[in-house]
């Protein structure tokens, strides 16, 4: 058989860039970037290009496998749709919606169909304990927006391509390729600002390898940020520096933001973030200086215990030097496909009192929802495309936790850590075997300078029986008597299409998932199917434009952007404390994350590529002064300790790190998944293990966990005991 090239995106992360696949056979012989796709212009990363080593994986998962007597054995679909059918309904009558739960990780998070589908799925159940990353990495920016513009959906992003300065707060694009904006080049573009005569600063305790490759870095000890951005606001309102004019027009609560930024002088704030209260003032006035600005933070930042604070403040900062909706600054995007109405009401959740961001519960209190009994106890989980016990704080009380679980299914292309706790474990599709569209947060969001859209259809075929999650879910549905978004009709269109797909109508493409992308496509004014398959490259729709949001489009009831949220300002008194804290914890190491090039969180470590030589394991990334105070040599194995746990992880002397802050990388600790040939081989260790979780430890209106900035010990383990 010949071979053959087909179009189509990545749904790796958030750049998602054009690729050209060659395939062979139903393999991958080949992936390439697209030169000619229209967002990202022949850009690829390597994790991209790799993707057919995930697809083609040897311990791809191809049939339903069922936990017997303490090992999986397979079982055919019609069995294992039954039995947990059965399973569900009689969980669901005896215990209610509230005993039901779902986990989304974060891969799938990037197809629209399967992610649509199990909002129907948790609604067949009356369930809406869904649980996902994002308290893991965005819940703040949800949360603040919320807040600030009316709902969790109203991002903003820095304007790259014109700013004239851009602040990076705990980001790392080099490696990461930003999030919350779709930007394929992400480094270039950054780098491009200097080149224009603009400039860059990276906050972070880290010296990376993007602010080695521009501007200028900031180091700042770990999780001080909220202090940082207080110094800068503090520091901009006394000069003056503020556009009293859109202020007026536009936002609400400047006085009570002031009042809020006044104790807050740079050279109080120094004494915890340690940086230096002069350069805090330089860096305020090429902020307020430049003919468009921007502040933009991630991770490091979100992570942090003030992460939703810290969001709040940078974009205040944002909106009140004008720098909000301006060429340059930071731009409100419109998405292609309207949004859906925020949910009435907000939930709160069974466990910590702490309301639902964006519709989801905090992953740092999943053990607790599972084991503590009452009503509400969780009893039956659902995990598609997650791998929670490595990936969420506290793995120890989760694997506890996934153990007490009446049912639990895994939905997923390999058999993970987690799933090792299930009793089903289903076989899903790799992205390259489904059809998409973009990502939510662009689709919907609009995160994306260059607006675009592209569709795709499948690449490869599943191997084996591995089947669509969206049909797993509308199978699982019917198995158990409750009908697809609580909706008879619903259900009855979904049986219509599965019939349809096995008779000789399904020759012609259009299954229920493409049909629902027509409707969406159709909805947001872009052609359907057909005519879009006439453009692989994507097409290009009218960017996204400064001018348009402020007294437009702001979803707040007054219309206007809320400068002090009384919530947030209430949270600040909290900080005297923190703060004072801080004071006295000066000397004690914080740990950070750190993403690595060949990393995806858990799931690049089984590919034979990813986790070569030096690494087949995580390191402790530590400052040479660090290490010699701890007596860790290098190479040697230390002891990494917090919340009375530990991991022993090689050590790796770096002077990049800022002294008093140390790095462990997450997503490793495989040496008991027996479903992973390549990662049950890796060495390193779960920082999971060690993190906090449980209801003290997350963020009280966000339920962001605790994951950046966490006070650790270190110290030699003797090599006997390695
Ligand atoms: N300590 C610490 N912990 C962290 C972080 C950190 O910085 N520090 N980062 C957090 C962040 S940002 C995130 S997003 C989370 C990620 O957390 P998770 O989403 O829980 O973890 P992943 O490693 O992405 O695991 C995803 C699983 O999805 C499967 N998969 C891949 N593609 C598909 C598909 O198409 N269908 C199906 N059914 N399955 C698929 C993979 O095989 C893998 O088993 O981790 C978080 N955890
Ligand atoms: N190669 C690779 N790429 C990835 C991923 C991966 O695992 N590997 N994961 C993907 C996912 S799921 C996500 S959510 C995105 C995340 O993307 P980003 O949020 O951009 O994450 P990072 O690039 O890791 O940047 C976080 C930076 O914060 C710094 N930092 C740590 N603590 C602090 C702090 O207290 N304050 C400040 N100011 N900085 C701090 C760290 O040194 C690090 O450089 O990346 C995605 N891209
Ligand atoms: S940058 Fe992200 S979307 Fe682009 S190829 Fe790499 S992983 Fe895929
Ligand atoms: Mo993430």
């Amino acid at each position: 058989m010949g071979t053959t090239t087909q179009k189509t995106f990545c749904r790796i992360c958030e750049a998602q860039c054009g690729l050209q696949v060659t395939t062979e056979n139903n393999r991958v012989l080949n992936i390439a970037p697209n030169p000619d796709h229209v967002s990202s212009r022949g850009y690829a990363c390597i994790k991209g290009l790799k993707m057919g080593d995930f697809a083609g994986n040897p311990d791809r998962l191809t049939r339903p496998l069922k936990k017997v007597d303490g090992s999986f054995q397979p079982i055919p679909w019609e069995q294992a749709l039954t039995e947990i059918g059965d399973r569900l309904k009689a969980i669901h009558e005896q215990h209610g919606g509230e005993s039901i739960a779902a986990y989304i990780g974060n891969p799938i998070a990037f197809s629209m169909w399967p992610t649509t589908l199990m909002t129907g799925f948790l609604k067949a159940f009356d369930a809406d304990k869904l649980f996902t990353p994002g308290t893991q990495d965005c819940a703040n920016k949800f949360a603040g927006a919320e807040r600030m513009f009316g709902s969790a959906s109203d991002q903003v992003f820095p304007d790259i391509d014109h700013t004239r300065l851009l602040i990076v707060v705990g980001s790392n694009p080099v490696i990461s390729k930003m999030s919350f904006i779709c930007l394929p080049h992400a480094m270039d573009r950054v780098a491009d600002i200097e080149q224009r005569g603009g400039k860059v600063y990276w906050v972070n305790p880290r010296f990376t390898e993007s602010a080695k490759r521009c501007g200028e870095h900031i180091p700042i000890r770990p999780d001080t940020d909220v202090f940082f951005f207080l110094g800068f606001l503090h520091e901009m309102i006394a000069r003056n520096a503020v556009d009293q004019e859109r202020v007026q027009r536009y936002m609400e609560g400047y006085e009570a933001l002031a009042a809020a930024a006044r104790p807050w002088t740079p050279e109080r704030v120094e004494a915890v973030t340690r940086i230096p209260a002069e350069r805090l003032r330089d860096i305020v006035t090429q902020y307020v200086e430049a003919d468009g600005a921007a502040i933009y933070s991630s991770t490091g930042v979100n992570q942090g215990r003030f992460g939703l604070l810290a969001f709040w403040l940078q974009e205040a900062i944002n909106a009140i030097s004008g720098n909000l909706d301006r060429r340059g600054g930071v731009i409100a995007g419109k998405g292609v496909i309207a949004k859906p109405p925020a949910p009435g009401q907000v939930k709160r959740s069974r466990i910590a009192d702490v309301p639902y961001v964006n519709s989801t519960v905090p992953g740092g209190i999943l053990a607790d929802e599972i084991l503590n009994p009452g009503p509400g106890k969780v009893r039956a989980m659902l995990n598609m495309s997650g791998n929670p016990l490595l990936t969420c704080a506290g793995s120890e009380r989760l694997a506890a936790a996934f153990s007490d679980l009446e049912l639990f299914v895994c939905l997923d292309i390999v058999r993970n850590e987690t799933a090792e706790y299930a009793d089903y474990i289903l076989p899903g599709l790799h992205a390259l075997e489904r059809a998409d569209i973009p990502f939510y947060f662009f689709t919907v969001m609009g995160l994306m300078p260059d607006r675009s859209f592209s569709y795709t259809d499948s690449v490869l075929s599943p191997p084996g029986d591995a089947r669509d999650e969206g049909l797993i879910l509308r199978q699982l549905c019917r198995a158990a008597g409750r009908p697809l978004g609580g909706s008879r009709p619903l259900q009855w269109l979904s049986n219509l299409g599965e019939w349809l797909n096995r008779t000789p109508l399904a020759k012609s493409g259009m299954t229920l998932d493409r049909l629902f992308f027509s409707l969406l496509m159709r909805s947001g004014k872009i052609s359907g199917i057909r005519a879009m398959r006439k453009h692989p490259d994507g097409i290009l729709l009218t960017p996204n434009q400064p001018g348009d949001y402020l007294g437009q489009r702001v979803n707040t009831p007054s219309g206007k952007v809320q400068l002090a949220p009384p919530d947030l300002i209430a949270r600040l008194d909290s900080l005297e404390t923190t703060f004072n804290e801080e004071l006295e914890g000066a000397p004690s190491l914080k740990l950070i994350q750190k993403r690595e090039r060949f990393s995806h969180n858990t799931w690049a470590h089984n590919v034979t590529a990813f986790v070569k030589g030096e690494r087949n394991t995580n390191y402790l990334y530590i400052h040479p002064q660090d290490a010699a105070a701890h007596q860790l040599t290098q190479d040697s194995i230390a002891r990494v300790s917090a919340n009375g746990k530990y991991i022993d992880v090689p050590v790796k002397f770096d002077d990049s790190m800022m002294p008093g802050a140390v790095a462990v990388p997450h997503g490793w600790g495989h040496q008991r998944a027996d479903g992973l040939s390549v990662a049950r081989q890796t060495n390193g260790a779960n920082i999971n293990v060690i993190m906090p979780d449980g209801p003290g430890s997350i963020e009280p209106l966000s339920g962001m966990s605790h994951m950046n900035g966490v006070v650790v010990t270190v110290s030699p383990v003797p090599p006997d005991m390695n």
